[in-house]
Order: structure tokens, then sequence, then C-alpha cells
């Protein structure tokens, strides 16, 4: 076994346990740490997972200033990491969660090349969506191979009802609230300078990873501000200008007796993943189950 697949064995562990690691120790660079993440997504999809989709990272100023990290990357969004619209989510796996608004594009065909990004038809839909974020690093630090290597913080993605694509509606509002209290505020023209790009971007990462974009999936843009800690109980709501809203509620599973509560943040909501056994991840109960943006 590698030292690279180590560390992907070691996030993985700490993403189904949902207890932080430190840093790794080793230098490496971006291209192993691609690597580590590919390793990482093998291990879920051993696991029964299958992939939804790909996502962007610090495609906003406002992330990159936040996190530290400049350059923009690409992730793997398990299916099993999905959170339906409307829902309560169970999030007593995670870290030290946080959340974020994404623009959420439907892929429409397969797109081989950057140049196909603009094609007619490789944007089948597109909707307001949230991400949760829960870095498996202590204290949500990391370098820029390190975030790599965790798969892009990701953790979690709710997608609102899917609207159809005007391109030419590139520049819109952007609100998350939290509890009813707006905590950022933004425009969708943060990412990349132009959301359009995002495409592109995501087949060039892609690419270079090996991948090509397959249609159903979903590619999640990368947020246009900041992302606010999640806390339990806490009801999140990300609306966008012409695109509409999306959120969840934020729960925690009872404690059956104060032993049980203490172990084992595995299992999930009862019929979240029933298809994926043994996937951590999977929340959302489903309360309103014709908004969960699965359909195709
Ligand atoms: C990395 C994930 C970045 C985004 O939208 O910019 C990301 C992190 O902030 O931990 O998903
Ligand atoms: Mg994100």
């Amino acid at each position: 076994m590698t030292d690279l697949h180590k560390l992907a064995a070691v996030l993985d562990e700490a993403a189904r346990t949902g207890r932080a690691v430190p840093r790794p120790e080793q230098d490496y660079g971006v291209a192993d740490a691609y690597r580590v993440q590919e390793e990482l997504i093998r291990l879920r999809l051993e696991r029964g997972d299958r992939l939804a989709g790909v996502k962007l990272g610090f495609t906003s100023e406002g992330k990159r200033r936040q996190m530290g990290v400049h350059d923009v990357i690409f992730g793997r969004v398990p299916e099993s990491s999905a959170i339906l619209d409307g829902s309560y989510a169970d999030i007593s796996g995670f870290i030290h969660p946080r959340v974020e608004p994404e623009v959420v594009y439907l892929i429409g065909r397969r797109i081989a090349s950057p140049g196909d990004a603009l094609a007619p038809g490789a944007v089948a839909a597109v909707a307001a969506g949230i991400e949760v974020i829960d870095s498996r690093y202590e204290d949500f630090r990391f370098s820029l191979p390190d975030v790599i290597a965790d798969n892009t913080s990701a953790a979690g993605y709710v997608v609102g009802p899917w609207q159809p694509y005007d391109p030419s509606r590139w520049n819109l509002g952007v609100v998350l609230e939290i509890d009813g209290r707006v905590v950022q505020t933004g425009s969708t023209g943060a990412i990349l300078g132009d959301p359009r790009r995002a495409l592109a971007e995501a087949v060039r990462l892609a690419l270079q990873a090996g991948m090509v974009l397959e249609p159903g999936w979903v590619l999640l843009a990368g947020a246009a501000t900041p992302a606010e800690p999640l806390v339990p109980g806490a009801r999140v709501r990300a609306e966008i200008q012409h695109l509409g809203s999306v959120s969840f509620t934020a729960s925690v599973p009872e404690p059956a007796s104060a032993s049980e509560s203490a172990s084992a943040p595995g299992p999930t909501t009862p019929g979240a993943s029933a298809e994926t056994p043994g996937v951590s991840g999977v929340r959302g109960a489903s309360e309103r189950p014709g908004t969960s943006g699965e359909e195709s």
C-alpha cells in the first residue's frame, strides 16, 4: 500500500466515523492529491455508492479569501450525499459542517471536451442548491493538495426544483439564510467572473482526472459566497434570483440512551439510502419527494 493509498484510507475512515484527522505530514503535489481523491471515491463506489456528478471549489473570491486557497479545485459528488429539498437531514455524522449556496447545472449530454461545453443541450437545466462541506481535517484547515485529496470537503448537497437553463441570466442575486436570517449575500457573477465558465472548467479538470461529464450528472459550480457553520436545528435556505429557492433543516437523532449516543455516527436516516448500504453520508427524510431534483 503506497502512502497515497494510506492517505485515502485515512480520509475515508474520517468521513465514515465523523472524526477529524491531522493534516498529512508528507509533502505531495496536486497531481498526487487528485490520485488520492480518485482512490477515496473508489473506496466509496466499492461499497455500493455511485457518482451523482462533479463539483468545483474556490471559484469565487469570497471562498478563496475565507479558506486561503487560491486555485480552482475539482471534486466528485457521491449519490449517497444527496439531501432532499425541504427535508430534515441528520447531521450527526459530520465533523464541523458548513453550508454554502451553489448554482447547480444538470448535464444534458456527454461532454468530452471543453469546446462541447457551449454546445446546445450541454446544460439540460439549472437550479439553486446548497452544499454541505465538512473538511475531514482538524480545525477545517488545509493546503491546496490536502483539500483536493479530501474530495474538496464534499459532504452533502441539496438541489432545488430544476429550471429551464437561460444562459443570458448569468449574473443573479444569491441569498443564504439560516433560521430566516440573511447570513450571506452575493451574485452568481462572482463564480469565475461568469458562471457560464463553470462547465468548460469542470470538463477541463475532469479530463485531467480521466473523466468526462455524463448526462444526468449534477455540476456544483462553486459557492458565490463564503460558507457558514451548520448547527443542529438550523433551517438553511438559499435563494437565487430567477432560479428559486432550496432548503433543508439540520437535525440530530434523539439519543436512545446515553451509552448508545456516544458511539457510531454511522447509520443514516432510515430510508435515506436503502440502495447504498454501508455508505455513510446520506441524509434526508423525504418530506417533499417530488422536489429532490433526482429526475433528469
Ligand atoms: C472546500 C470546498 C470548496 C466551494 O464551493 O468553493 C467549495 C472548502 O471550502 O472546504 O465547495
Ligand atoms: Mg461548494
